[in-house]
Order: C-alpha cells, then structure tokens, then sequence
C-alpha cells in the first residue's frame, strides 16, 4: 500500500478540532510503539492510528445521512448509542475513499467496541486509543504498564472500564463489546484454546 500522508493529513484537519487532531497523532505514534513492541508492520499501524478517528466530529446529522447514503442500516443498540457511530461510518468512508485494506478497516471499525477474535492490528489500536499521550484518566498509568505485559491485559481492563460505565449509567452495551470481554476472559482461563 503507498499511502499519501499529505492527503491523510488535510483531511483530518478539515474533519477534526484541533484537540481531535493532536490525539489522532498521538495514537498514531502510540500504535507504531506497540506495533514495534508486538511484531506489526509500523507504517500500517501509524496509519490505522492516524485516521481512526476521522469521523469523530461529525453531526450526528451528517452521520446518518452517510449512512443512509451507503445503506447501512443500525441495529437498535446503535441506533440508541452516538459514540459508537464514528467508528462504523469512519471505516466505511476510509474504505471507500482511500481503499485501505480489510484488515486496516476493521481496525478502525472495531476500535471503540472491541469484537470477538481480534487481530494484532484491531488490539494495537484498541490499546492505543487508551494510552495515548494526552490520556490522564485516573488509571491511565496502570493501562500503560499492562500494555507493556499483553495487549489482552490492557485490553480487559480498558473492557471492564467501558461495560462498568455504560451498565452503571443503565447504557446498552453493544454485542461487539460484550465479544470482546467474554473472548479475553475465555483466552485468559483457558489459554491454550478456548473450550466452546
Ligand atoms: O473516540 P475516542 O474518544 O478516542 O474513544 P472511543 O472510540 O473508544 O469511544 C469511547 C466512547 O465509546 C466511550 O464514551 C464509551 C463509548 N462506548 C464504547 N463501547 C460502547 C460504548 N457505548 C455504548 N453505548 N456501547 C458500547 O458497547
Ligand atoms: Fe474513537
Ligand atoms: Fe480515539
């Protein structure tokens, strides 16, 4: 893939407040970091970084008329939960505009939920997306300490933060979330292969 960070970079900056913008570099950096920790292509995962969230500052308005537009049609729990909505239309539009592989795609596309059998790809920018540089949540310390151990590690407390958040505010939680949860915590009892 040659990929034309010139373009990239004028497009998130004509998308994205400039807060929206430092953070998209800086998981841009995080996710080569790990990338280079766990064996991933670096550019690939610079990029992934880079653009993930691309669609994050859209109108709710122009965001479903880009989905009417592309006929994606949302399930009642995404209907009813805005912030998973700049992942989905982000990925399509990547997809459509730059033509970005499927692995690449599904990296941005997962990156808020999470899914079920996620590659190295999809939990480097899961993972980044939590660490970045501008982070300062209480607990941010500890999810970068856990990243250095395993992506799953970072991965399932950066899990267990979303689901005991959206179930304390009484907010569904999303089918992809829930996947992601049950297969880390299945990976971690049984971790030569999980039973069925
Ligand atoms: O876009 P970022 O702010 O960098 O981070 P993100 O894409 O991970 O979005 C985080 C938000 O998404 C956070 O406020 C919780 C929400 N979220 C994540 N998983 C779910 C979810 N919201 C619902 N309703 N259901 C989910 O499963
Ligand atoms: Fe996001
Ligand atoms: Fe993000």
């Amino acid at each position: 893939m040659n990929y034309d960070k010139e373009t990239y970079l004028a497009d998130l900056r004509f998308r994205l407040d400039d807060y929206r913008f430092a953070h998209s570099v800086n998981v841009a950096h995080t996710c080569r970091e790990l990338a280079k920790m766990y064996g991933e292509n670096e550019e690939k995962a610079w990029y992934t970084g880079l653009l993930h969230d691309i669609f994050k500052n859209e109108t709710k308005e122009n965001t479903l008329a880009f989905f009417a537009e592309n006929n994606i049609v949302l399930t009642d729990c995404e209907r009813n939960a805005p912030k998973l909505w700049h992942a989905m239309a982000g990925s399509v539009y990547l997809q459509k505009t730059y033509g970005f592989d499927e692995e690449f795609i599904r990296a941005v596309r997962y990156h808020t939920t999470g899914r079920a059998n996620m590659s190295l790809l999809e939990k480097i920018v899961f993972c980044a997306d939590f660490i970045s540089a501008e982070r300062d949540y209480p607990g941010v310390d500890d999810m970068r300490e856990r990243v250095k151990i395993s992506l799953e590690y970072c991965m399932e407390e950066g899990l267990r933060f979303t689901i005991d958040e959206l179930v304390n505010d009484l907010c569904p939680v999303h089918p992809d979330t829930i996947h992601a949860f049950n297969d880390i915590c299945l990976l971690k009892r049984f971790p030569n292969g999980k039973k069925e």
